[in-house]
């Protein structure tokens, strides 16, 4: 962390992260990462309260579903029940982080009031490429009767926002693992997938129960090379089921044509970034496995969180404007894979616009991902804003 001479506060040290599960797995996915970032590389004490401990569970299996308290890889889990209870000042962690504008509970806040100096507050938001973030980003917001401030901090992709989640030895293990084949293959072998498999090419496909799929299996079973689509169980369940025959469990797998389908477990969240190492082209989706594609270097499609009036097209818009990897063929695919554009849609065309521009795009994605590591890792640059805020309520408070 930051320091400067006039900062006699000493470095914050401990924090609290606030996360409430909406749906799915990215906003425990996303929490999960950075309180295990804060405690490893910044030697930060994290409590992370979660509300859903079955859902931290699947991308976790160390997690236990009906402990109050736990300490997993360093961290304490708190299960967050309820905005019942009291705290005292004790209780209070030097910086306090509520996830997507979840609210903490009220006992917390009028103890968070009582201390000094107070904590950091910060409103953790989520990752768009729209403008409008940079204005916003970090903008403070006071509480209506307490001596309390809350930061906005939003992740994003450029120097004007908090940039990406990214642990500072990610890069190096990605190379390393991508350039040993056995190990690569020893991998995929363990999650099943036989030698032809490991030499076909490899397609991991996670996305919403909405995403167009039967029509691009149907491309790519009558395509002229083989292919392996890695799909985790319980993810687009029924288009699976309908080309495997049967229903859609791990372990199972299916061909047609030159296409191999196979439902993969659902994996530990660090086997699933290997995952994406190991594919070729990877079908991710929300905002945690959106970021990790991004970091593995390889071609990648978007399938964005669904919001009310398409808004979301906005948002998947403002990415693929962003992003320098946007060839105008991964365009034509990442709209029609979100419905921007309408149907009838020639699938087998846009799926061989694309495959033609895999080597160009995959040379934009390592130029991207270059790009984006210039901006720093958010968990770094949310820890320096912290001290920012601190030096300045410090010279408030003389
Ligand atoms: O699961 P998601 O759709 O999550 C979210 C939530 O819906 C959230 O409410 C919303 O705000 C956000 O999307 C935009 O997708 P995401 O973000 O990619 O999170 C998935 C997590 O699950 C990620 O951390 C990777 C992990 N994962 C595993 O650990 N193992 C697996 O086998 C798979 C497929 C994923």
């Amino acid at each position: 962390m930051q320091s400067t001479e006039t900062n006699t506060n000493p470095a914050a040290k401990s924090l609290a992260l606030f996360c409430k599960v909406v749906d799915n797995f990215g906003d425990i996915g996303i929490c999960w990462r950075m309180a295990r970032q804060l405690y490893v590389e910044h030697g930060i004490t994290v409590t992370l309260w979660v509300d859903d401990l079955l859902s931290f569970q699947r991308i976790c299996p160390q997690v236990h579903i009906d402990a109050e308290v736990q300490e997993i890889a360093g961290v304490i889990v708190r299960h967050w029940r309820d905005q019942q209870g009291t705290f005292t000042t004790a209780d209070i962690a030097d910086i306090v982080i509520e996830f997507f504008a979840c609210d903490i509970p009220p006992g917390y806040i009028q103890a968070m009031a009582k201390c000094e100096p107070r904590p950091v507050w910060l409103n953790l938001e989520g990752l768009t490429a729209e403008e409008w973030v940079e204005g916003c980003h970090t903008l403070p917001s006071p509480h209506p009767s307490l001596p309390l401030t809350k930061h906005f901090y939003f992740p994003g992709f450029n120097n004007k926002t908090g940039g990406l989640l990214r642990e500072a030895s990610l890069g190096h293990e990605r190379a390393a693992f991508q350039a040993d084949t056995p190990t690569v293959a020893a991998f995929l072998q363990q999650l099943g997938l036989t030698e032809a498999e490991i030499n076909s090419t490899k397609v991991s496909l996670f996305c919403y129960p909405h995403a167009p799929v039967t029509e691009l299996l149907k491309v790519w079973k009558s395509g002229d090379k083989s292919m392996t689509c890695l799909v985790p169980e319980g993810v687009t369940s029924e288009a699976i089921a309908a080309f495997l025959g049967q229903p859609s469990k791990a372990g199972i797998s299916g061909v047609h044509g030159a296409l191999t389908v196979r439902v993969l477990p659902f994996i530990p969240q660090a086997d699933y970034d290997k995952l994406l190492w190991a594919c070729n082209i990877n079908f991710v989706r929300g905002e945690d496995s959106f970021v990790r594609a991004q970091w593995a270097n390889k071609p990648f499609i978007w399938h964005i969180y669904p919001q009310d009036k398409n808004l979301h097209h906005v948002k998947l818009n403002a990415f693929l404007k962003t992003t320098a990897s946007a060839t105008a063929s991964l365009i034509a695919l990442s709209h029609a894979w979100n419905g921007v554009s309408h149907p009838p849609l020639d699938w087998a065309e846009i799926w061989q616009d694309f495959q033609a521009d895999l080597p160009e795009i995959a040379r934009l994605s390592t130029q991207w991902q270059e790009k984006m590591q210039e901006n720093g890792d958010m968990t770094s640059n949310l820890l320096k804003f912290v001290n920012t805020v601190r030096v300045a309520s410090q010279k408030d408070a003389v």
